[in-house]
């Protein structure tokens, strides 16, 4: 198996892991401080620029203080939020046939997991579910570790802010920051209301808690797994650890090859972020491929199995109803969902209604045992340009809108999957049409791919959709990486992956006008402006990337304080000449108040 070398676990430049102490209950919530230099000021002198502070998918990797074992998993940090519940017990194994099978076997010795996982479950009659607890009005510390999260230190925006007007006067970059205080009970009460969700199975306690809603800053979603043709479980962890170093808020594990059971074991217990996974997927494998062969029971065996390991949400394709089926005939390209083929080929075949919507009940019963949240998939969504927002894509949306009734009933947190491949004019429908069937509901998009002349660049014409689709209120966006339609993603198009979508949620966030977003645009801006180029590399998004390609043309060390880049070279760059303007400027001002005092003086000597 991997040694620990091979995980990426650096911090980032500068910057340093910082834990903010909860009011309510005992709990530390991790965030990334990126440190500044001081602005040197033309009249002499320094101002100093206060550190950044911002949200932190990165979890344990990126502090040096805390030791990773990669063979025994994270460190288990909700477990004792969990137990102090009392409502649940521990199982010494899995209970599922499937996962008792597997770990008799001698075979798979080598795969085998150090530390062995003491599954929980619900206590008779209980439901762990966050919306349930929401719903009695409790405030667990899941909420209130988010509810800090979300604020990014809001104390230290304000600050920022103020040291920003008092550096260009009359000038306030941050005069459209909202800033409204996320609480603890404004996060319970959209939970209750079904706005938001936490996919926080209570057999992932290393997970850091996350939500996931329109009222909240838009997350992201990474999908790695192996396919039967390439790839090991080795890459498939440091692909996890690496997706949520540059910015990752879930990761669905889609393998569909060997060891599913074991990868999936090895990634949860290392994963800081929440696990979804298509448990069809790995049904089909049980009954070899062969989707007719699927029943009611694998599929269950196989959602206690993945959901006693520590899975958060399930793409469930409940709404790929037998009479949807022939509305898909006339598309350009047909049903393009993986699980919502397998359905619709299951359903063709016995000419019977899908067994996941004649058992969603049961689902939910199931669910409620663990926290596992709906994400309600599309198995009919659009996957051409062509086929954009047509009767069988949006038929399917009016079920999951049902659904969503059924799975809030009996206290299950959901959110719906969409589309796809919608071109701009049609993405607003979308969310729209969205909203008022799932009662709003947190929406998680696939971009949408906004065109598809571009294989080889979807990630791009993607993120266009998904910036939108952001900005009129989807929650969640589930990243298209460059190699999507032509091949499985290696590292660097998962790195690409989540940088471009997390491109796509900031400019949501920010047009939304969510407290703090802007807030490291101007910490970004402004060194940009006075040629802080460490700090400019610092706060970006990738800075490794930034520091490269200024370093391509200009390495020296003293390009780094240097008023230009290579880009304009030092007699075209705007931001000298506009720096040199306001030099002249606050010269000119010096001397028209001189002039104004000597006139003043030379009144009272001359009258
Ligand atoms: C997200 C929104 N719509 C679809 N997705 C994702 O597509 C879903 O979460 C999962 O990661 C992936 C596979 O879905 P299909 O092809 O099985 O539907
Ligand atoms: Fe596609």
């Amino acid at each position: 198996m991997t040694n620990e070398q091979e995980i990426s676990r650096q911090p980032f430049p500068n910057s340093t892991k910082v834990y903010i102490d909860g009011e309510i209950h005992p709990i530390k919530v991790a965030m990334r401080e990126i440190k500044l230099s001081d602005t040197k000021l033309s009249r002499g002198g320094v101002e100093e620029n206060p550190p950044v502070t911002i949200y932190d998918t990165s979890g344990p990797y990126t502090d040096p203080n805390i030791e990773i074992d990669i063979r025994k998993g994270l460190p288990r940090l909700r477990e004792q939020w969990i137990k102090d519940r009392n409502d649940v017990e521990e199982l010494s194994e899995i209970t599922s046939n499937y996962g008792k099978e597997r770990l008799e076997d001698e075979k798979l010795n080598h795969l085998r997991f150090e530390y062995l996982h003491k599954p929980m479950r619900a206590k008779k009659g209980a439901n762990v579910s966050q919306l349930h607890y929401a719903k009695k009005g409790i405030i667990t510390p899941e909420m209130e570790y988010i509810a800090i999260r979300e604020n990014q230190r809001i104390e230290l925006i304000e600050q920022q802010t103020k040291a920003m007007q008092c550096q260009h006067a009359g000038h306030s970059f941050g005069a459209n920051t909202p800033k409204t205080k996320i609480t603890p009970e404004f996060v319970r009460s959209e939970i209750a209301r079904g706005r938001a969700i936490i996919p926080n199975n209570i057999n992932h306690p290393e997970s850091e808690p996350m939500i996931v809603g329109r009222n909240f800053l838009v997350k992201i979603n990474a999908n790695i797994g192996n396919s039967a043709v390439t790839s090991s479980i080795e890459e498939e962890v440091e692909k996890a650890v690496w997706a949520c170093r540059w910015g990752a808020d879930t990761i669905m594990d889609l393998s569909t090859g060997k060891n599913i059971h074991e990868t999936r074991e090895w990634i949860i217990r290392n994963s800081p972020v929440p696990i979804g996974t298509v448990p069809i997927y790995q049904a089909l494998e049980k009954v070899n491929g062969v989707a007719e062969d699927l029943t009611w029971e694998v599929f269950r065996d196989t959602l206690i199995e993945q959901a006693e390991q520590g899975v958060s949400y399930f793409t469930i394709h409940a709404g790929v109803l037998l009479r949807y089926i022939h509305l898909t005939a006339n598309r350009v390209t047909g049903i393009v969902s993986r699980g919502g083929s397998i359905m619709a080929k299951w359903c063709l075949f016995h000419h019977k209604e899908n067994f996941l919507y004649t058992h969603f009940e049961e689902i939910c019963e199931i669910m409620k045992q663990y926290d596992v949240a709906f994400s309600l998939g599309d198995g009919l969504r659009p996957g051409s340009i062509a086929d954009a927002n047509d009767a069988a894509q949006f038929a399917e949306l009016e079920t999951l809108g049902e659904l969503t009734k059924v799975a809030w009933k009996h206290d299950v947190q959901v959110f719906i999957e969409g589309p796809g491949h919608v071109p701009m004019h049609m993405i607003k429908e979308n969310m729209d049409k969205q909203l008022e069937h799932c009662d709003e509901a947190p929406f998680y998009t696939l971009g949408p791919l906004t065109t598809d002349i571009a294989p080889g660049y979807d990630h791009i014409t993607s993120a266009i959709g998904a910036a939108m689709i952001g900005w009129y209120g989807c929650a969640m966006l589930c990243y298209v990486t460059p190699k999507e339609h032509l091949g499985l993603p290696n590292k660097k198009d998962v790195k690409d992956g989540v940088i471009t979508y997390k491109i796509s949620a900031h400019a949501a966030d920010l047009a939304k006008g969510h407290p703090g977003a802007q807030y490291r645009d101007n910490a970004l801006s402004k060194a940009r402006f006075e040629f802080r180029w460490e700090d400019q590399f610092n706060l970006s998004l990738d800075p490794d990337t930034a520091r490269e390609f200024h370093d391509e043309t200009l390495p020296a060390d003293g390009a780094k304080v240097a008023h230009f880049c290579s880009m304009c070279g030092p007699k075209f760059c705007s931001m000298k000449i506009s720096q040199e303007i306001r030099d002249v400027a606050e010269a000119e001002k010096g001397m028209q108040e001189k002039s104004e005092e000597f006139i003043e003086q030379g009144k009272e000597i001359y009258i």
